[in-house]
């Protein structure tokens, strides 16, 4: 069994400022710069079978590259980790990608967990009493209005990843580049 997901591959101008950002967070774990990504279907666990199919469903997958525009730090709901959302009207070709992903995975018959399409790029993680923090509020109010300049997107992936007490490693195990 195979712990995975799919997700954009972030370009570098994309990590540059995403680093640059959370160098400002005052405490926590900063996702390192190779873990940073945008989740586009959470598999979890999988059989290499299911996978194999999933990967010749994804090949299939034609679309173009697009424009992602990065805006407002949060924890949208999730106390435990802070994000970096996405400007909700521009990036139609953010979730027309994310739906034909979904359809491959239909189509390669794959058991996951349906949840709606929040997309977001984790930043940092916390634990204890780190989420009540006033220093890390006083980050957010600051950084909830940042925007990004956008950038590129040209490829997505399928992922392996391993979890460990340290944080996730994260290990590409297809690439799919976008035309
Ligand atoms: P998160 O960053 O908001 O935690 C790999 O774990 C990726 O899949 C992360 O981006 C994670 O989102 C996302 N994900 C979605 N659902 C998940 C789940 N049930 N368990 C773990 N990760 C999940």
């Amino acid at each position: 069994m195979t712990r995975s997901f799919v997700a954009l591959t972030l370009p570098d101008p994309a990590l540059d400022q995403l680093e640059a950002l959370q160098g400002q967070i005052p405490l926590g774990r900063r996702m390192t710069r190779e873990t940073l990504h945008l989740t586009l279907a959470f598999l979890g666990e999988q059989p290499d079978e299911a996978l194999v199919a999933l990967h010749e469903e994804l090949s299939q997958i034609r679309h173009s590259a697009f424009d992602l525009h990065m805006a407002g730090v949060g924890m949208y709901g999730n106390p435990n980790r802070l994000a970096m959302g996405v400007e909700a009207d521009a990036d139609s070709a953010l979730t027309d990608l994310q739906s034909d992903v979904t359809k491959a995975l239909r189509r390669a018959g794959l058991k996951f967990e349906k949840r709606r399409f929040r997309p977001h790029v984790t930043i940092a993680r916390f634990k204890g009493e780190e989420p009540t923090d006033p220093r890390l509020h006083g980050f957010i109010s600051g950084a909830m209005s940042y925007r990004a300049t956008a950038v590129r997107i040209t490829q997505f992936a399928l992922y392996e990843s391993h979890l460990s007490p340290g944080g996730a490693r994260h290990d590409v195990l297809a690439a799919y580049p976008l035309g």
